[in-house]
Formats: structure tokens, C-alpha cells, sequence
């Protein structure tokens, strides 16, 4: 009898914290605004025009909030609104507009258009 009220008192005690656990506010662990989301892509960009070109473009996608080129590190940075658009859609973009977006390869066509300065082979600068 005592070792049912033991565990009679535990189910207790954990279906309260279960309840309250679910009562937390969500957004609270992400430091993103709710309804948007945050990724980053490893670029093959080398100067401010490839951090201009890929920002305009990102801008321009549907559903991006903000697009940053750290030009050092290389890495875009695009916050978004995940019901408008996807991680998926914005690297397909990243590479549309000549660049590699991490292990992806840029579109052919598109890097071929860009100037000679912006390839890869040149190196950051
Ligand atoms: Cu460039």
C-alpha cells in the first residue's frame, strides 16, 4: 500500500511537470523572432561585390527578412520566414547567383557571368 502511494505520487508529481513544461512559452530558447528563421551558408565569395551580389540577390527571394556576407569568413548569414521559403530554396539561390553554398557547386552558367575578380581562383582579397 505505502509503495502505491509512492508511485501514485510520482505519476503525480511528473504529469505536473509534463503539463508545465508544455505550457512554456516555445519561442523562448530561440533568439530568432517568432516566425523566423536563421541560416548560414559557407560561400565561395571573395570581395564586397560577390557580399553585394549575393545580398541583393538574397534580398530579392521570396520570404527573406535579411542577407549578410561576412567577406573574412565567407559565411551568409539569411534570416527568413520559414512559411514563405526554405533553407533548401535559398542555397538553390546562393548558387543561381554563382556561388558555392557549402558543399554545393555554383550554378555554371551563373559563375561563368561573374567577373573575373570574384572567382574562385582568385582568391579572397
Ligand atoms: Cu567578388
Amino acid at each position: 500500500m505505502k509503495a502505491f502511494a509512492f508511485s501514485l505520487l510520482t505519476l503525480l508529481s511528473f504529469a505536473g511537470t509534463a503539463a508545465q513544461a508544455q505550457t512554456a512559452p516555445v519561442a523562448a530558447a530561440s533568439p530568432a523572432k517568432k516566425g523566423t528563421e536563421m541560416v548560414q551558408f559557407k560561400t565561395s565569395a571573395v570581395c564586397d561585390m560577390c557580399k553585394a551580389r549575393l545580398e541583393k540577390s538574397l534580398a530579392y527571394e521570396k520570404g527573406v527578412q535579411a542577407a549578410t556576407l561576412d567577406v573574412p569568413s565567407k559565411v551568409l548569414t539569411v534570416t527568413y520566414n520559414p512559411a514563405k521559403t526554405s533553407a533548401e530554396v535559398l542555397r538553390t539561390a546562393v548558387q543561381k547567383t554563382g556561388y558555392d553554398a557549402d558543399n554545393v557547386t555554383a550554378d555554371a552558367r551563373a559563375y561563368d557571368r561573374l567577373p573575373e575578380c570574384c572567382k574562385k581562383t582568385t582568391g579572397t582579397h
